[in-house]
């Protein structure tokens, strides 16, 4: 497979004035009929002419209205055009009914619908694929479908036709069609400045009553992005597309996203609150990409981050504005913690912005858009709220219209600011997690921090530069009062010291407040240093650091000492669990067990190989004593936390059952599951049947509530969903293989639909102890169903070989049984250049 370089990028030698594309719907055998105005770019003297194109059966091509014979390879097209402006014309034949892979244009339940980005407009016709070609598009479709839906505003449409223009210049990634057998749940919008634009989202019959939500979610992103950003919405219609079958999360194609129906169909009944929240976010962040992605674009696919970093950016501050601010960041903490760290760490690490690729698919990684999310975030630290409003806006102004690269990010902050961000690029430029080592020193009434910078090498990267680091720091009294509010230290040098003055008595720090900068801070602290903070912090992260890192702390020293429950950690969680004028959405998060990877990783860097039994075995212990110890609040707070009344999936309600959801789990390792099976019965909404049956299943009980749940959502996909994967995600270790095994045997498992897929094989994964369980059999039941699922859906089977990137944090024998599945994967014939390359990044 050929490898592409950032540093190789070229403009491509034609401009396209705008494209008429008409199809005529069959399943297997559509047609495509392109007219595309090309004129030579005045920005290049390269006049070579190839247009990207794959698995495309071409009927005819002309020039100019004269038929011509180009050369036609498994990439793509080349032939000779005039130096001039011209009339491209091709037919081609696709087929949509067998296009498993869900690129391109494929049928999902009798709906035709597309995903193009990345690189998937080529197989819909011959074109230059690639972000910077931006054009206008208008679309006929020819079909018997009663929907038929392209980018931008409706322009006529008659029986079993209709067109489609859309104004706004676009790259082909950005191209979506649909059609098919659709409802719409329709509802209205005016924009601040008095634009009427008709919202709607189509579904397929039977799921209108999952649609309200997802509206609201929508029109509350509308205003959010008025009002913070000043974007106002640019076209007529706003459409939304739910499909069963879909590779990732959602598509924010031109005036017509398209979601992977899990995330927009929403109702009480069949949605957690998690859910609620998360279609929320999606719905918003496939949004804003409408002004961060699609008005300002990607030049190359080099700048991901450019248009992603910056959208998951958007959709947090847009979800911390509508929620709690502190549950949001610790959340996303945890997430990038378990995510993104464990990639940044091991062989797939690579830069926010990657410098080389294979297949551009594989780049959609937490690295790209949560650290570049967080990369963000630190700018807007290091230069003040105002200025980035300021720098914002100059980016809008400059670069409406354009494919842009993260220069042109970083320069309109530098003219704003007048800063210099030639050292804060590497955080884009270099690869790893950076290290942050803290000493203190108290010297006559004088305060100083010492930190020491250093990034592990990585892949391609052996030496790594100082960055810039944003580090909150503030300092409290022995009281707990903030002696000093939170300041910005700016770490420019590999170490540097900073000093306080003035101070009656030694504070007690708290460093990287609101979780500052992506980095792992290493500082020598005591059980009694950390108690005080989670009691005392000012700043709602660091509170929820103090208790994790008890927590963790705690766990460790059971797993690597044969320690038992740490006394300080179960005292402090008793004062926590009792003061309830501590946000119960909080409370739940620092009861919220660190995870087995996170800990995995934890023993990891401190050179001690992660047993996961042992990981099990000490968690499993720790929540038996923890329930134990909190016995007697237990009761009283699962009632005081019970939300009466009709379910809302509003904040306050969701922040009580998180709460509600600890205290069932903890009441389970006391009753047995009587509560729980209680809760289950009784439930009229899915996050507290959901939970309940949770509860049941981590003590190795619920079998007949399992069943119960199976008859009573049979019909239901989406919950299907939740109940394959729930019952291999808490299975104990040495069963949850063999649950994983039988599952896909189920007449309901579907390998072609991603969801399903995931529910089973991601659930595997993500059952840190069962998928490491020393017999190898959750290894070798991935492989075989990785190796089933690569030729029919590339894109899906290499995002899950994920699952086995942190192998050599393991101990030999598990390294030697991962080994056998990679090199068996590797030497599968055929295997797809998406599988080849992750497998061959994750075996070096
Ligand atoms: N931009 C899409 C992701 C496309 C993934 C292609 N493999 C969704 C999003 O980030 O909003
Ligand atoms: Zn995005």
């Amino acid at each position: 497979p050929t490898t592409i370089y950032l540093k190789d990028y070229t403009p491509f030698g034609y401009v396209v004035d705008s494209v008429h594309l008409t199809f005529d719907l069959e399943p297997h055998s559509t047609r495509v009929t392109s007219r595309i105005a090309f004129a030579p770019n005045t920005e290049t003297t390269d006049r070579s002419f190839f247009l990207h194109g794959e698995q495309l059966k071409l009927i005819s091509a002309k020039i100019d209205g004269i038929a011509i014979s180009p050369t036609v390879t498994e990439q793509g097209l080349s032939c000779d055009v005039p130096n001039a402006p011209f009339t491209w014309e091709t037919v081609v034949e696709i087929d949509p009914a067998n296009n498993t892979a869900l690129e391109g244009l494929y049928m999902s339940n009798g709906m035709y619908c597309t995903q193009c980005e990345a690189e998937g407009f080529r197989k819909i016709t011959f074109y230059p694929d690639r972000p910077d070609v931006m054009a206008v598009f208008t679309v006929r479709i020819n079909g018997p479908h009663p929907v038929l839906l392209s980018n931008g505003n409706p322009v006529d449409a008659g029986p079993h036709w209709a067109e489609w223009h859309d104004p706004w210049p676009k790259p082909a990634y950005l191209f979506a069609l649909v059609a098919g057998e659709l409802l719409a749940h329709s509802s209205t919008f005016t924009t601040v400045s008095g634009k009427h634009v008709d919202l709607n989202l189509y579904v397929r019959p039977g799921d209108e009553g999952k649609c309200a939500f997802g509206m609201e979610a929508l029109k509350k992103s509308m205003i959010w992005d008025e009002q913070v950003y000043g974007r106002e919405y640019d076209l007529d219609v706003f459409n939304i597309v739910a499909v069963d079958d879909f590779n990732m999360g959602a598509m924010e194609n031109k005036g017509l996203n398209v979601f992977n129906s899990s995330c927009v169909l929403a109702s009480p009944e069949t949605s957690t609150d998690d859910n609620f929240e998360r279609i929320e976010a999606i719905i918003a962040h496939e949004y804003f990409h409408n002004w961060t992605g699609n008005r300002i674009t990607c030049r190359d696919w080099f700048q991901l981050c450019l248009k992603e970093g910056l959208t998951v950016f958007r959709d947090s501050q847009f979800t911390s504005d509508l929620r709690s601010a502190p549950v949001k960041r610790i959340r996303d903490v945890i997430d990038l913690r378990g995510r993104q760290f464990a990639e940044d760490n091991g062989p797939l690490s690579h830069p926010v912005r990657p410098e080389s690729f294979q297949e551009i698919n594989n780049f959609y990684t937490a690295t790209v858009y949560e650290k570049g999310a967080e990369v963000i975030g630190m700018l807007k630290r290091l230069v003040g709220d105002a200025a980035y409003c300021e720098a914002v806006d100059l980016y809008f102004a400059r670069h409406d219209g354009q494919a842009c690269t993260i220069e042109d990010w970083l320069k309109v902050f530098e003219d704003t600011t007048g800063r210099d961000l030639t050292q804060f690029k590497r955080w884009y430029s270099q690869a790893g997690t950076p290290r942050v080592n803290v000493t203190e020193d108290w010297t006559d009434g004088t305060y100083t921090l010492t930190f020491t910078q250093s990034t592990p090498a990585t892949p391609g990267q052996p030496h790594k530069d100082p960055r810039v680091i944003p580090i909150a720091v503030g300092l409290l009294g022995s009281n707990g009062d903030e002696v000093r509010k939170t300041e910005m230290l700016e770490l420019t040098e590999a170490s540097q010291s900073f000093s306080f003055d003035g101070l009656s008595s030694r504070p007690t720090p708290s460093i990287l407040r609101e979780f500052s900068a992506p980095v792992i801070l290493e500082r020598d602290s005591t059980n009694a240093e950390r108690a005080f903070l989670l009691a005392h912090d000012t700043d709602p992260f660091n509170r929820w650091e103090a208790g994790n890192a008890l927590a963790k702390d705690a766990r460790l020293n059971m797993i690597i000492k044969g320690a038992a429950p740490d006394a300080d950690y179960l005292d402090a969680l008793q004062k926590l669990v009792r003061d309830d004028d501590l946000d119960p959405g909080f409370r739940a998060l620092v009861l919220q067990p660190p995870s087995a990877s996170d800990l995995a990783q934890t023993l990891f860097e401190n050179e001690h190989a992660p047993d996961p039994q042992a990981i099990y075995d000490a968690s499993e212990t720790m929540a038996q004593t923890l329930a134990q110890t909190l016995a007697d609040s237990l009761p009283r707070l699962y009632a005081a936390t019970t939300v009466e009344g009709p379910y809302q999936p509003d904040a306050v309600g969701a922040s009580n059952r998180m709460l509600n959801f600890r205290m069932l789990a903890l009441l389970s390792r006391l009753d047995g599951g009587d509560q729980a099976a209680q809760q289950f019965a009784s439930a009229d909404n899915m996050t507290l049947q959901y939970a309940a049956l949770v509860c049941l299943l981590s003590i190795d009980k619920g079998a007949e509530q399992n069943q119960a749940f199976f008859y009573q959502w049979k019909d239901d996909r989406l919950v299907m969903d939740k109940w394959f994967a729930a019952q291999v995600a808490f299975a104990t270790p040495e069963k949850t293989a063999a649950i994983a095994a039988t599952l896909t045997q189920h007449p309901l498992f579907d390998m072609k639909n991603p969801n399903r897929f995931r529910a089973v094989m991601g659930a595997l994964a993500m059952n840190h102890a069962g998928f490491h369980h020393i017999s190898g059999d959750a290894y070798s039941l991935l492989a075989d169903w990785l190796i089933k699922l690569d030729p029919l859906n590339p894109q899906t089977t290499a995002r899950m070989c994920s699952a086995f990137q942190t192998w050599k944090r393991y101990d030999a024998d598990r390294q030697a049984l991962i080994k056998i599945q990679l090199d068996r994967i590797a030497a599968t014939p055929d295997l797809s250049r998406d599988t080849t390359e992750m497998i061959t990044r994750i075996r070096e």
